[in-house]
């Protein structure tokens, strides 16, 4: 451009050369551009396909957000019926509602910490679904590139591959209501084999509170049978 300003300058006589109406330059500047645009496009829509792509996952879970914390359902793969709620650890709220950790005091995570993490295998492809329900929320783990709205009466998805182990944490990112800053995300990214130690413990837990219900429903079904005999008693 530099050159040309100089080479064609007014002062060494140059004279406009006339192009008006050239159907080749037309053309040309036309195509040219529309080309650059393609080669854009290509690459682009490829990484926004694969963004979307959530076939094939080694481990589906279904987060539900609800005022105000997150729900964890493992819908399919290792650890298939385990679930959970996550809430943001109870002294760490406490302490905000004092007006924070103090001057000068530094709390690890603060307001980041939860009771119970989300806890997935390294390497291995996420499948996650949200969905909410009350109000909207999203589900945002800025460092595992998900950001995904969780709207009640829909099921949308989206997917992840953790490539080291570690904790990962985000926050709610659709404003939900008055406790919306606090329903931190924690997950925790395991290797495989600690992950499965995970998920057996999990699975011991949950067998635990089934023989408590079985208790419970034993005990239901008492209570309705005394109340028959009460009722028959009556009469
Ligand atoms: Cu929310």
């Amino acid at each position: 451009m530099f050159y040309a300003i100089w080479k064609h300058r007014k002062s060494v006589g140059h004279k406009a050369a006339n192009f008006h109406e050239s159907i080749a330059v037309e053309i040309l500047w036309t195509a040219v551009p529309f080309l650059i645009v393609v080669l854009i496009a290509w690459p682009a829509t490829k990484v926004v396909l694969a963004m979307k792509d959530t076939a094939n996952p080694d481990l589906t879970v279904k987060v539900t957000g609800m005022q105000w914390k997150w729900r964890y359902d493992y819908l399919k793969g290792e650890g298939e019926g385990i679930g959970f709620g996550s809430a943001l650890d109870r002294a760490q709220r406490q302490m905000s509602d004092a007006g924070g950790p103090g001057r000068g005091v530094t709390i690890d995570d603060y307001l980041l910490k939860v009771d119970h993490p989300l806890v997935v295998p390294v390497a291995r492809k996420i499948r996650v679904v949200t969905t909410a329900n009350d109000v909207i929320h999203a589900w945002f783990v800025p460092s595992l590139g998900v950001q995904l709205s969780a709207i009640p009466g829909f099921v949308r998805d989206t997917w992840f591959r953790a490539d080291r182990v570690g904790d990962y944490y985000g926050q709610c990112s659709q404003l939900c209501g008055k406790e919306h800053a606090y329903m931190p995300i924690h997950v925790k990214v395991v290797s495989q084999e600690d992950y499965t130690a995970w998920v057996n413990s999990e699975i011991k837990k949950e067998a635990a509170l089934v023989g408590d219900t079985n208790k419970v429903s034993a005990l239901n079904d008492m209570l309705k049978r005394s109340e028959h005999d009460g009722i028959v008693a009556a009469r």
